[in-house]
This record gives structure tokens, C-alpha cells and sequence, in this order.
């Protein structure tokens, strides 16, 4: 196949099978849904990591039951962020501020009274309404030129956008990028947030990979597209949140990168390789076995299992190991939207934490690993002492 950012050949790594896009929960155990593949690929040119089979908009986001989950740990990380955007003056108090990708506004909702304005620009209808109703200015559209230009006229030319978690679920950013380059004078940033790359092949996060995640950016392809829409990287900030992330920080026109830019970009160097991307393949399959192996042994002891989570990977991973709803009868999930649907293709029913502890199980599978000392936190202080803890990556492991 061939490279979504610099056109150069792409050689395939990982194989993870077929699965239904990872945010389509069901109505019945039985519906019957849609698989497609999930490959992974690599650009040796510009160190692009992407999917190679891409789904459109609508499949994937016509009925989004992703909200992004009021977490201490986010929460955290909003302020670690937003204070660093103010100190190193990507951003001050007389900045009007945009978000793609905005989900319900909790992050804009964290900025508003530290900023003249925020905006939000979401494509799930449902999810906009949320953040409208819950006073954070935002609008239901996909991301572009367009779009740019007619929230930049209605809510003021935004200082700085930012793109947390969602520049990698399009199969051409520069549709997003070229929105965002139209919409910031020059000197105005783009601050885009991502799992980084590096920490998904060294932690071997095989789970973040489904269809919404297109691309896993490297300094090096993140400078590329920018390049391309006369925006330059001058700064990277990374951050545990969602297995390990890093915010691009860019500028519209010319810029000096920091030392970080050049310390991370020269460890991609290192480790970016066809080498590398053979190891993670061989620790993926080495994460499904045993996990495979643990669940059917607690299972034929007649232990009982309930999934912590109803996460987008954590639907890649039970999809990959092959478990379903005949060894994992429920998943607790404290979104409301998904609670009383199933997983697609593991059928595995999705019930509320206070159900969850109503029998605690005598275990979890985290598949929301990302909270594990959040929730595991939570349970304890629930009453549940009873239930111990599979956490599945960087390997398998009970806590
Ligand atoms: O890129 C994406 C990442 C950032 O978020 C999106 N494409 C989709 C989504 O991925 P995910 O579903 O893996 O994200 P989370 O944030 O790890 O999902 C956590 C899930 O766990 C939510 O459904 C809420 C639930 N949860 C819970 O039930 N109790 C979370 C916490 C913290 C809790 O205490």
C-alpha cells in the first residue's frame, strides 16, 4: 500500500484480524454486524504508522456512543496542560479557543475561565447536544476548511486549536490539518494530542489499534503533514493519559523546535525500524495466548469474570484472543449510553459499576487499563474486596 502523508511504499507488520469498528455496541447479543480488517503498516520515508483499511465518517461516527469519562486522571491532565500551554504563551487569557473533536467539552469546559473563548466542533450529534446543553459553545460538523472558516466567523478567529485524540481518526488529516492552517493567523498554534507511537510499541498496546485510530503519529510524520500546510513543530509535551501520549504543539508560519523536539525525534530514529515492528508483532501474539490461556483456565476452575471497561480496545482485545460472552457474561462500564447494549462480536452485555458490585466477580479484566489505580481505587473503596484484577498490557498480570 502506499504512505497517506508522503506517498512512499508501506510494509505491513501486525494482522489483528477482522472486527466490527470498536465504539458499535448492539442492541441484542445475536445482531449481526460488520467486520473489516485491522492491519497496521509502515513508512520507512516518514515514519507514518497507519491502518491500512480505512472505514468512512458515518460507519464509524453516525452513532457514537463514545463520552469521554469524568476521570481524576483526565482532569489532572487537563490542568498539567493547559498550564503549560499558558506558560510557554501558546495560549494566554485573551485567546479565543477551538477544539475538534470536543466530545461533551470537558477539556474546553476546564479552559473557559482561563480563556476569552472556546469553541467546540464535534460530529456526533447526540454528543454536541450534551455540550451544548451543558454551556460549552459547540458545533455538530466533521472538521475541514469549510467548517473552519464558518465557526471562525460565527464564535471569532480562534487563537489556538486544539485536536486531542481525534487527528488520527481520519483517513486524511490534511483535511483537518488544512482546516486548522486556514482558520490560525500567522503566530496562532495547533496543539494536537495523540497516542504516541513509541509508547504503543513499547508497551506493546496491540489493543489501541481499530478503525477509529488511523494513523499513530511520530514527530516525524506529525512534522510532515504540518510541513505540507506551512505550520512548523516547535514543541512536544508527553503525558500518561490514554497508555501514553504526546502533544504536538505547532505554529502557523516559522519557528524553532525546542531541545525535547529534537531529543524524542532523535529517539524515533532508534527505534522506528522494521526490527522493532517484528518484536511487537511477537509480544502481541505472546499477550494473546496467555491471556487466552488465563481466561480458560479461571473459567474451567468455574471462577467468574466480568470486564472493567466497555473501552474501544478493549473491544480489539477481546475480539483478537478470541473471548466472548461464554467466558465473560458481563462488562461494567459507568457510561449510560452503552449501559444495557453488548460488545460487538463478543456479545458481552454492558451493565452499570453499582450492578457490578452487587455480585462482584472474582475477577476483572481491565480492559480500561489505562484507570487501572483510578478504578481499582474506586472498587475498594465500593466495598468490593473480594475481586482481583487482570491488567492485559504491557503483559499479563493479576493484581
Ligand atoms: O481515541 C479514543 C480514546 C481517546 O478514547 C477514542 N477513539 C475512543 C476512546 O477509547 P477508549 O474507549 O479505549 O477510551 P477510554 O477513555 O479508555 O474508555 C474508558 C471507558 O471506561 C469509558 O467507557 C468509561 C469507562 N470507565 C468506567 O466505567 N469507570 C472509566 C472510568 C475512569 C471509570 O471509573
Amino acid at each position: 500500500m502506499t504512505c497517506r502523508i508522503c506517498e512512499a511504499p508501506t510494509k505491513e507488520f501486525l494482522d489483528l484480524g477482522e472486527s466490527p469498528p470498536a465504539n458499535s455496541l448492539v442492541d441484542s447479543p445475536n445482531q449481526r454486524q460488520a467486520s473489516y480488517p485491522l492491519v497496521l503498516e509502515w513508512c520507512e520515508s516518514c515514519g507514518n504508522v497507519q491502518l491500512r483499511d480505512c472505514l468512512g465518517a458515518d460507519e464509524l461516527y453516525s452513532d457514537y456512543l463514545y463520552v469521554t469519562p469524568r476521570s481524576g486522571m483526565l482532569s489532572e491532565h487537563y490542568e498539567h496542560l493547559s498550564d503549560y500551554l499558558m506558560v510557554n504563551d501558546y495560549m494566554t487569557a485573551d485567546s479565543t479557543v477551538l477544539e475538534i473533536g470536543s466530545n461533551v467539552g470537558y477539556f474546553l469546559e476546564h479552559l473557559k475561565p482561563r480563556v476569552k473563548t472556546v469553541v467546540g466542533v464535534d460530529p456526533a450529534r447526540q454528543i454536541s447536544e450534551m455540550a451544548n446543553a451543558a454551556g460549552i459553545p459547540t458545533v455538530c460538523d466533521f472538521f475541514n476548511e469549510e467548517s473552519a472558516c464558518r465557526v471562525a466567523d460565527l464564535h471569532g478567529r480562534p487563537d489556538v486549536v486544539v485536536a486531542r485524540h481525534c487527528l488520527a481518526h481520519n483517513e486524511w488529516p490534511q483535511a483537518m490539518v488544512k482546516g486548522a492552517a486556514a482558520v490560525l493567523g500567522v503566530g496562532g498554534y495547533f496543539v494536537i494530542e495523540n497516542a504516541y507511537v513509541l509508547n504503543t510499541i513499547e508497551n506493546t498496546e496491540f489493543d489501541q489499534v481499530y478503525h477509529e485510530h488511523m494513523f499513530y503519529y511520530s514527530i516525524k510524520s506529525m512534522s510532515e503533514i504540518l510541513r505540507r500546510h506551512d505550520m512548523v513543530l516547535v514543541d512536544v509535551l508527553m503525558s500518561l493519559v490514554h497508555g501514553g501520549s504526546i502533544i504536538f504543539v505547532a505554529r502557523r508560519g516559522d519557528g524553532q523546535p525546542t531541545d525535547a523536539v529534537h531529543r524524542y525525534a532523535s529517539r524515533e530514529d532508534l527505534f522506528l525500524n522494521g526490527a522493532t515492528f517484528a518484536r511487537f508483532a511477537e509480544r502481541t501474539e505472546s499477550i494473546k495466548q496467555s491471556l487466552r490461556q488465563l481466561v480458560d483456565e479461571l473459567t474451567r476452575s468455574g471462577e467468574s469474570i466480568y470486564t472493567y471497561g466497555a473501552t474501544a480496545k478493549g473491544n480489539t482485545l477481546l475480539n483478537y484472543v478470541g473471548i466472548t460472552a461464554e467466558q465473560i457474561p458481563f462488562c461494567v462500564d459507568n457510561t449510560e449510553m452503552k449501559q444495557g447494549k453488548f460488545l460487538p462480536k463478543s456479545g458481552i452485555e454492558v451493565i452499570s459499576e453499582e450492578r457490578g458490585l452487587e455480585e462482584p466477580p472474582g475477577y476483572f479484566l481491565l480492559t480500561a487499563w489505562n484507570y487501572q489505580d483510578e478504578i481499582i481505587t474506586k472498587a475498594r473503596k465500593a466495598g468490593n474486596f473480594k475481586s482481583k484484577f487482570i491488567v492485559p498490557i504491557p503483559f499479563v498480570r493479576i493484581v
